[in-house]
């Protein structure tokens, strides 16, 4: 069975994280997604709308999420790839080269975003 794991904030769900998240899991047969806790986010100066717990229970009821866990450190990820025995690493491009240490571990893929939404922008539209 080949294991993907795949990382984010998903704040305000929209569809550029269900678009990644399919496409995360068509790359093998199971599928980890981790949600970063409130307090991770603290430590990068963000702050989510939505808090930590019902992010990842909105990640959890999806078709295509095996198991849904918590992010709360940035040391996690070769943590997880052992653990969860993970044969893929997945995250949007954004990301490009930030988690190539994870190669020692694991294939490393970073899939294109979806155009044209984001929290950040979401959160503009709903101050006006
Ligand atoms: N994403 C996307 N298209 C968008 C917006 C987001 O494909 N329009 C992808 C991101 O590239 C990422 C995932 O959706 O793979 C989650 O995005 P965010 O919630 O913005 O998460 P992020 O802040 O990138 O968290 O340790 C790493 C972090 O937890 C990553």
């Amino acid at each position: 069975m080949k294991k993907v794991i795949t990382y984010g904030t998903y704040d305000l769900f929209h569809i550029g994280h269900l678009n990644m998240i399919k496409r995360a899991k068509e790359l093998g047969d199971h599928l980890t997604v981790a949600v970063s806790s409130d307090v991770f986010n603290e430590g990068k100066g963000k702050t989510c709308v939505i808090k930590d717990t019902d992010r990842l229970a909105i990640v959890d009821a999806i078709k295509y999420v095996d198991h849904a866990i918590l992010e709360t450190s940035w040391e996690q990820k070769i943590e997880d790839v052992k653990k969860y025995d993970i044969d893929v690493f997945v995250i949007g491009d954004d990301w490009k080269g930030k988690f190539d240490f994870l190669k020692e571990y694991c294939e490393v893929v970073y899939l294109s975003r979806t155009e044209g939404i984001s929290t950040t922008e979401l959160k503009a539209g709903l101050k006006k």
